[in-house]
Parts: C-alpha cells; structure tokens; sequence
C-alpha cells in the first residue's frame, strides 16, 4: 500500500466529513459575517445618516456634512453636493466607462490590427472646450458663494477670538466682557452641558440667535485655526494679524469646531464651542457678566482700578492695536 493511500486509509471517510463540515461551517460564519454588516449598517450607518444628524454636533457612524445652521453654510453644502458632486461621479464615471470600452474592444486579441491615425480634430476639441465649460459654471457658482462671505452685513457685535497653545480666549469689546478662557472640559462636564467629550469647552463663545456677529480671530503663539462646521466658517489664527469672519446662526443651540491648524502637541484638545442663544438670555449672560459695581467707573476713586488696568482697557488697546495693524 502506497502512503497516500494509507493516509487515506486511516484518516478515511472521517477527514473528507471533517473538511465538509468545516466548509458548511465557515460558509455560515461568512453568511453570518455578511448579515452582521449589514445589520450594523442599518443599524448605525443608515439612521445616523439619512434620519437624526446630531445639530452642532458629529453624528456616530454618520457620512456627509453636519446639518447647516447659517444659511451660507446651506448655500456651500448646496453647491457641493447638488452641483460638484454630480460633475465629479459623471467625470469619474465617464473615465471608467472609456476604459473599460478600450480594454474590451481594442486588446490585441479583439483589434488585432489597430489603426495608425494620430490626430482627430473633433475629438482634442471636445477634450478641450468640455473642461473648460465645466470650470466656467463651476467657477460662477463658487464665486458668487465666496462674495457672499466675503460681504458681511453691518455686524450687530464683535467677538474676538485668540488661539492659544492650546486653549481659546474670547473677549466681547461690545459688551466690554474681557477676555473669557475657553479650555477642554472635562467628560463630567461635557456630559452635563450634553456636547460629545473633547468637543466641550469650558466657557463656550456666546452670541444671539439671528444676528450678524462678527469674528476676529488672531492667534498668540503659533498659527492656530478657528473653524465651526454647522456655520461653515475656518479661518487661520494667525500670530499678528487678525483675520475676520463671521455668522449670523439662525438657531438656538450649541456648535462645535476644532482647532483645525496642526499647532502642537495638544492641538487635539482645544475644542469651539459656540452657544447661540435667544436675545433675552444673551442680555442676561452678558448682565451675569459685568463688572461688579466696586469695579465700575462711577464708583469712588480710591476704589476705582489704575488707569489701564481695568479689564475694559486692558482688552480694548491691544485689540485696537491688532485691528490697526495692516
Ligand atoms: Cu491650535
């Protein structure tokens, strides 16, 4: 007997059920696999992205952009997914499809003798003129939405934000509220303010619902950048110049950003958090804010803070002095 045919002979009838039942077995951990998939995409995927997108906030599992809160934000979400998208899947589409037409109609076994032209007037025109029409409407819709940031209304307020290494610091000259320490709460508090951890932050930028508030953004120590999703504003903090953007949110809630510039070591852990309230409880916060009466102006002078040194003036001259820089 040859020792094939012994391995054969011992291992038998046995072995062959073996390999049979281990194939039965992984073809149901497969069809088990695939049903899992497919359950957690219906699961996660599906609802977070088609049904409750958190506002202001990343949605689990979810694709696409956050849900807009300034109608700007609607306006490039539009022209992104409503005109660049259907151009980029038909460019791509395009593409494949020529490819595919070329490797299945002229390989050397399909077209054995392939022509020899070189030139064809009427297609290098298409090739030509084609992009050159899609750059074009692009370019009209992409510049009418960059206009409009860049032509912001008369502001109703002002809100200065400085990008520290690695906090933020937002100061409201209007309201004289100096500046206010905005760093990385903790997750106890971020989950009693009810914002995702590292995107809560103590002493959240506030600002009234539906009205114009202007940003000025600087960064103090290296190149920061500030950057909100739902208002679709991201503008560099840059250390001595002070760039301005702004937004005019036109919903109560909270939103969310990321200092979106690599600007060191904690770069991860210096969340935006902007608070967007009713005009009546932003009166209150900035009521809640002001400077008690000891420290006021009108209060006796031996108590009155050296000139200079109130918080007022000490906020406003080097910001003055920032927004007269060029
Ligand atoms: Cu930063």
């Amino acid at each position: 007997m040859s020792a094939g045919a012994q391995v054969r002979a011992s291992c038998g009838p046995s072995a062959v059920e073996a390999v049979r039942d281990m194939q039965g077995r992984y073809s149901s951990i497969g069809r088990l696999a695939g049903a899992t998939a497919i359950a957690a995409l219906a699961a996660g995927w599906g609802p977070g992205a088609f049904a409750a997108d958190t506002m202001g906030q990343p949605t689990n599992g979810a694709i696409d952009f956050q849900p807009a809160a300034t109608q700007l934000r609607q306006q490039a979400m539009d022209f992104h997914n409503y005109l660049l998208l259907p151009i980029l899947v038909g460019i791509c589409a395009l593409v494949l499809g020529l490819l595919l037409w070329c490797v299945i109609r002229y390989n050397s076994r399909a077209n054995p003798t392939p022509a020899r032209f070189t030139h064809n007037t009427m297609v290098e025109v298409i090739w030509t003129v084609g992009p050159v029409l899609i750059l074009l409407v692009i370019a009209i819709f992409s510049f009418r939405l960059l206009f409009d940031y860049h032509d912001m209304p008369t502001p109703y307020m002002t809100v200065k934000a400085t990008g520290y290494q690695w906090y933020w610091g937002y100061a409201y000259p209007d309201q004289k509220i100096p500046e206010q320490i905005s760093s990385l709460a903790t997750p106890e508090q971020a989950a009693a303010d009810g914002v995702q951890y590292k995107l809560s932050a103590t002493n959240p930028m506030v600002a009234p619902v539906n009205k114009v508030v202007r940003v000025l953004v600087t960064g103090a120590d290296v190149i920061h950048s500030f950057s909100v999703n739902a208002f679709g504003i991201k503008i560099d903090a840059i250390p001595g110049r002070v760039n301005e953007t702004w937004f005019k949110a036109d919903r109560i809630g909270t939103f969310t950003g990321q200092c979106s510039q690599l600007c060191g070591l904690d770069h991860a852990f210096m969340p935006i958090e902007v608070k967007v309230l009713s005009q009546k409880d932003f009166d209150a916060w900035v009521a809640s804010k002001a400077p008690k009466p000891a420290l006021t102006a009108a209060s006796a002078p031996a108590t009155a803070p050296a000139p200079g040194a109130s918080p007022t003036t000490a906020l406003a001259q080097p910001l003055a002095a920032a927004v007269a820089k060029p």
